[in-house]
Protein backbone atom coordinates (compact mmCIF):
# COMPACT_ATOMS: atom_id res chain seq x y z
CA UNK A 1 0.00 0.00 0.00
CA UNK A 2 2.56 2.82 0.88
CA UNK A 3 4.32 1.84 -2.19
CA UNK A 4 1.59 2.25 -4.57
CA UNK A 5 1.08 5.71 -2.28
CA UNK A 6 4.08 6.84 -3.26
CA UNK A 7 3.88 5.86 -6.96
CA UNK A 8 0.47 8.28 -7.15
CA UNK A 9 1.88 11.04 -5.07
CA UNK A 10 4.94 10.60 -7.65
CA UNK A 11 2.41 11.11 -10.81
CA UNK A 12 0.28 13.51 -9.00
CA UNK A 13 2.91 15.67 -8.28
CA UNK A 14 4.35 15.53 -12.17
CA UNK A 15 0.74 16.75 -13.21
CA UNK A 16 1.95 20.17 -10.48
CA UNK A 17 5.51 20.58 -11.74
CA UNK A 18 4.70 20.59 -15.39
CA UNK A 19 1.80 23.02 -14.97
CA UNK A 20 1.91 26.08 -17.38
CA UNK A 21 0.18 29.35 -17.16
CA UNK A 22 -1.27 28.75 -14.18
CA UNK A 23 -2.13 32.19 -13.07
CA UNK A 24 -4.85 32.41 -15.81
CA UNK A 25 -6.53 29.30 -14.57
CA UNK A 26 -7.03 31.30 -11.18
CA UNK A 27 -10.41 31.32 -9.62
CA UNK A 28 -11.08 33.43 -5.88
CA UNK A 29 -13.19 31.12 -3.45
CA UNK A 30 -13.69 33.78 -0.82
CA UNK A 31 -10.91 36.52 -1.71
CA UNK A 32 -7.64 36.89 -3.02
CA UNK A 33 -6.10 34.41 0.09
CA UNK A 34 -8.34 31.67 -1.11
CA UNK A 35 -7.52 30.66 -4.36
CA UNK A 36 -7.98 27.13 -6.48
CA UNK A 37 -6.47 26.68 -9.66
CA UNK A 38 -7.80 23.99 -12.87
CA UNK A 39 -4.52 22.28 -11.55
CA UNK A 40 -5.73 21.74 -7.70
CA UNK A 41 -9.09 19.95 -9.55
CA UNK A 42 -6.94 18.29 -11.90
CA UNK A 43 -4.69 16.55 -9.57
CA UNK A 44 -7.60 15.83 -6.95
CA UNK A 45 -9.81 13.99 -9.77
CA UNK A 46 -6.35 12.08 -10.19
CA UNK A 47 -5.78 11.28 -7.10
CA UNK A 48 -9.76 10.25 -6.46
CA UNK A 49 -9.33 7.93 -9.13
CA UNK A 50 -6.20 6.19 -8.37
CA UNK A 51 -6.84 6.17 -4.92
CA UNK A 52 -9.93 4.75 -4.84
CA UNK A 53 -8.75 1.70 -7.63
CA UNK A 54 -6.63 0.77 -4.43
CA UNK A 55 -8.91 0.86 -2.23
CA UNK A 56 -12.84 0.97 -3.54
CA UNK A 57 -14.44 0.86 -0.60
CA UNK A 58 -12.76 3.54 1.12
CA UNK A 59 -14.41 7.42 1.57
CA UNK A 60 -12.80 10.33 -0.06
CA UNK A 61 -12.52 13.53 1.86
CA UNK A 62 -10.65 16.03 -0.43
CA UNK A 63 -10.15 20.12 0.00
CA UNK A 64 -11.73 20.59 -3.44
CA UNK A 65 -15.02 18.95 -3.00
CA UNK A 66 -18.04 20.51 -3.49
CA UNK A 67 -20.20 17.98 -2.15
CA UNK A 68 -18.48 16.32 0.93
CA UNK A 69 -19.75 12.62 1.14
CA UNK A 70 -20.96 11.15 4.42
CA UNK A 71 -18.16 9.26 5.68
CA UNK A 72 -19.63 8.10 8.82
CA UNK A 73 -20.36 4.83 8.00
CA UNK A 74 -16.69 4.53 6.18
CA UNK A 75 -13.80 2.07 8.19
CA UNK A 76 -11.22 3.76 5.42
CA UNK A 77 -11.18 7.51 4.62
CA UNK A 78 -8.43 9.12 2.20
CA UNK A 79 -8.23 12.68 3.40
CA UNK A 80 -6.21 14.47 0.65
CA UNK A 81 -4.84 17.98 -0.17
CA UNK A 82 -4.33 17.83 -4.42
CA UNK A 83 -1.79 20.78 -3.84
CA UNK A 84 -0.96 22.31 -0.05
CA UNK A 85 0.35 25.73 -0.65
CA UNK A 86 -1.75 26.39 -3.31
CA UNK A 87 -0.49 30.58 -3.15
CA UNK A 88 2.87 29.09 -3.94
CA UNK A 89 2.60 27.51 -6.91
CA UNK A 90 0.44 30.34 -7.96
CA UNK A 91 3.36 32.36 -7.38
CA UNK A 92 5.93 30.41 -8.51
CA UNK A 93 7.51 30.04 -5.32
CA UNK A 94 8.54 26.19 -5.21
CA UNK A 95 7.06 25.04 -1.90
CA UNK A 96 3.81 23.10 -2.72
CA UNK A 97 3.06 19.27 -2.05
CA UNK A 98 0.61 16.37 -2.91
CA UNK A 99 -1.00 15.31 0.55
CA UNK A 100 -2.07 11.70 0.80
CA UNK A 101 -3.21 10.53 4.48
CA UNK A 102 -5.14 7.20 4.44
CA UNK A 103 -7.22 7.00 7.85
CA UNK A 104 -8.59 3.82 9.40
CA UNK A 105 -11.39 4.19 11.80
CA UNK A 106 -10.47 8.38 12.87
CA UNK A 107 -7.09 7.15 12.82
CA UNK A 108 -4.03 7.54 10.26
CA UNK A 109 -2.23 4.41 9.00
CA UNK A 110 -0.39 6.28 5.99
CA UNK A 111 0.72 9.36 4.87
CA UNK A 112 2.53 10.29 1.93
CA UNK A 113 3.70 14.18 1.09
CA UNK A 114 5.25 14.94 -2.09
CA UNK A 115 7.21 18.15 -3.17
CA UNK A 116 7.11 18.00 -6.85
CA UNK A 117 9.98 20.46 -7.72
CA UNK A 118 12.82 19.32 -5.39
CA UNK A 119 11.72 15.34 -5.24
CA UNK A 120 10.99 14.83 -1.88
CA UNK A 121 8.69 12.70 -1.13
CA UNK A 122 7.92 12.23 2.64
CA UNK A 123 5.95 9.30 3.80
CA UNK A 124 5.21 7.14 7.14
CA UNK A 125 3.05 3.79 8.13
CA UNK A 126 1.51 3.71 11.46
CA UNK A 127 4.07 1.99 13.93
CA UNK A 128 6.72 1.79 11.34
CA UNK A 129 8.84 5.37 11.42
CA UNK A 130 9.43 7.32 8.55
CA UNK A 131 10.85 8.41 5.75
CA UNK A 132 12.51 11.14 3.47
CA UNK A 133 12.78 9.31 -0.07
CA UNK A 134 12.98 6.02 1.40
CA UNK A 135 15.87 6.54 4.11
CA UNK A 136 14.38 6.82 7.52
CA UNK A 137 14.05 10.25 9.16
CA UNK A 138 13.73 11.38 13.01
CA UNK A 139 12.45 14.33 14.59
CA UNK A 140 15.47 17.25 16.27
CA UNK A 141 16.60 16.78 19.87
CA UNK A 142 17.05 20.81 20.57
CA UNK A 143 15.76 22.82 23.20
CA UNK A 144 13.20 25.77 21.92
CA UNK A 145 16.04 28.39 21.91
CA UNK A 146 18.36 25.92 19.31
CA UNK A 147 14.77 25.47 17.42
CA UNK A 148 13.51 27.14 14.37
CA UNK A 149 9.69 27.79 14.71
CA UNK A 150 7.63 27.48 11.46
CA UNK A 151 4.34 28.87 12.07
CA UNK A 152 1.36 29.52 10.00
CA UNK A 153 -0.74 32.61 10.21
CA UNK A 154 -4.13 31.28 9.30
CA UNK A 155 -4.91 33.90 6.96
CA UNK A 156 -8.41 32.39 6.37
CA UNK A 157 -9.59 33.60 9.64
CA UNK A 158 -9.43 37.34 10.14
CA UNK A 159 -10.66 36.47 13.88
CA UNK A 160 -7.70 34.86 14.32
CA UNK A 161 -5.16 37.23 13.27
CA UNK A 162 -4.78 38.73 17.15
CA UNK A 163 -4.09 35.87 18.31
CA UNK A 164 -2.01 34.48 16.13
CA UNK A 165 0.37 37.35 16.01
CA UNK A 166 0.29 37.37 20.18
CA UNK A 167 1.52 33.89 20.07
CA UNK A 168 4.32 34.89 17.38
CA UNK A 169 5.06 37.96 19.83
CA UNK A 170 5.33 35.37 22.73
CA UNK A 171 7.35 33.28 21.33
CA UNK A 172 10.01 34.95 19.17
CA UNK A 173 11.86 36.36 21.32
CA UNK A 174 12.60 32.29 22.72
CA UNK A 175 13.14 30.38 19.50
CA UNK A 176 16.47 30.30 16.73
CA UNK A 177 14.22 32.13 14.07
CA UNK A 178 10.81 31.88 12.76
CA UNK A 179 9.78 30.28 9.29
CA UNK A 180 6.62 30.68 7.22
CA UNK A 181 6.38 28.67 4.15
CA UNK A 182 2.90 28.41 3.51
CA UNK A 183 2.18 24.64 3.06
CA UNK A 184 1.53 22.66 6.45
CA UNK A 185 2.13 19.83 5.35
CA UNK A 186 5.09 20.04 4.37
CA UNK A 187 5.98 22.76 7.33
CA UNK A 188 5.46 19.19 9.23
CA UNK A 189 7.16 17.00 7.49
CA UNK A 190 10.22 19.65 8.14
CA UNK A 191 9.79 18.65 11.39
CA UNK A 192 9.67 15.30 10.93
CA UNK A 193 13.17 15.47 9.00
CA UNK A 194 14.95 17.85 11.74
CA UNK A 195 15.05 20.79 10.00
CA UNK A 196 12.75 22.56 12.22
CA UNK A 197 12.23 21.98 15.78
CA UNK A 198 8.40 23.31 16.11
CA UNK A 199 5.20 24.49 14.49
CA UNK A 200 1.99 26.00 15.37
CA UNK A 201 -1.30 27.05 13.25
CA UNK A 202 -4.49 28.49 14.92
CA UNK A 203 -6.64 26.51 12.68
CA UNK A 204 -6.39 24.28 10.06
CA UNK A 205 -8.40 21.77 7.45
CA UNK A 206 -7.77 17.65 7.80
CA UNK A 207 -6.54 17.99 4.68
CA UNK A 208 -3.48 20.12 5.40
CA UNK A 209 -2.80 18.25 8.30
CA UNK A 210 -3.65 14.32 7.69
CA UNK A 211 -0.19 12.80 6.15
CA UNK A 212 1.93 15.16 7.76
CA UNK A 213 0.84 14.52 11.09
CA UNK A 214 1.50 10.90 10.60
CA UNK A 215 4.97 11.45 9.52
CA UNK A 216 6.20 13.93 12.17
CA UNK A 217 4.57 11.63 14.80
CA UNK A 218 6.03 8.35 13.36
CA UNK A 219 9.38 10.89 13.22
CA UNK A 220 9.13 11.22 16.96
CA UNK A 221 7.77 14.17 17.18
CA UNK A 222 4.23 15.27 19.14
CA UNK A 223 1.32 16.59 17.07
CA UNK A 224 -1.74 18.23 18.91
CA UNK A 225 -4.06 20.78 18.89
CA UNK A 226 -3.25 24.30 20.26
CA UNK A 227 -4.45 23.03 23.59
CA UNK A 228 -2.32 20.00 23.45
CA UNK A 229 -5.83 17.76 23.18
CA UNK A 230 -5.09 14.72 20.15
CA UNK A 231 -6.14 16.17 16.66
CA UNK A 232 -9.71 15.46 14.73
CA UNK A 233 -9.35 14.36 11.57
CA UNK A 234 -12.96 15.16 10.63
CA UNK A 235 -12.67 19.04 11.40
CA UNK A 236 -10.60 21.98 11.60
CA UNK A 237 -8.42 22.30 14.21
CA UNK A 238 -5.23 24.47 15.39
CA UNK A 239 -1.66 22.73 15.22
CA UNK A 240 0.95 22.61 17.63
CA UNK A 241 4.08 20.34 16.68
CA UNK A 242 7.03 19.67 17.28
CA UNK A 243 10.31 17.47 18.85
CA UNK A 244 8.91 16.43 22.26
CA UNK A 245 11.37 19.04 23.98
CA UNK A 246 10.54 22.14 21.31
CA UNK A 247 7.14 21.05 21.69
CA UNK A 248 7.12 21.17 25.37
CA UNK A 249 8.85 24.48 25.51
CA UNK A 250 6.41 26.00 23.20
CA UNK A 251 3.37 24.93 25.05
CA UNK A 252 4.57 26.28 28.35
CA UNK A 253 5.67 29.63 26.59
CA UNK A 254 1.77 29.76 24.97
CA UNK A 255 0.03 28.64 28.33
CA UNK A 256 1.56 31.08 30.46
CA UNK A 257 0.16 33.57 28.15
CA UNK A 258 -3.34 35.07 29.38
CA UNK A 259 -6.35 34.98 27.08
CA UNK A 260 -7.56 31.60 25.10
CA UNK A 261 -5.15 29.57 23.52
CA UNK A 262 -7.44 27.81 19.99
P1 LIG B 1 -3.68 25.33 0.83
O1 LIG B 1 -2.44 25.81 0.25
O2 LIG B 1 -4.08 23.98 0.37
O3 LIG B 1 -4.76 26.35 0.62
C1 LIG B 1 -1.25 28.10 5.01
O4 LIG B 1 -1.41 28.85 6.16
C2 LIG B 1 -1.84 26.73 5.16
O5 LIG B 1 -3.26 26.83 5.43
C3 LIG B 1 -1.71 25.92 3.89
O6 LIG B 1 -1.42 24.59 4.25
C4 LIG B 1 -3.08 26.08 3.29
O7 LIG B 1 -3.45 25.08 2.41
C5 LIG B 1 -3.95 26.02 4.50
N1 LIG B 1 -5.34 26.42 4.24
C6 LIG B 1 -5.90 26.77 3.09
N2 LIG B 1 -7.19 27.06 3.18
C7 LIG B 1 -7.51 26.91 4.43
C8 LIG B 1 -8.72 27.08 5.15
N3 LIG B 1 -9.84 27.51 4.61
N4 LIG B 1 -8.67 26.81 6.45
C9 LIG B 1 -7.56 26.39 7.02
N5 LIG B 1 -6.38 26.23 6.39
C10 LIG B 1 -6.35 26.49 5.11
CA1 LIG C 1 -5.08 22.78 -1.26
Amino acid sequence: MLQRLTDIAREAGEIIRSAREVERTVREKTGPRDLVTKYDLLVQEYLRRELLKLLPEAGFLGEEDENREDLSEKEWVFIVDPIDGTTNFVQGFHNSCVSIGLARRGQMEYGVVCNPYDGELYAARRGEGATLNGAPISCADKALDHSLLIFGSALYYRELVPETLRLFNAAFPLVQDIRRFGSAALDLCYLAAGKAGVFFECRLCPWDYAAGSLIAQEAGCVVTQMDGTPLDLFRKCGVLAGSPIAWQGLREVFQNQKGEIL
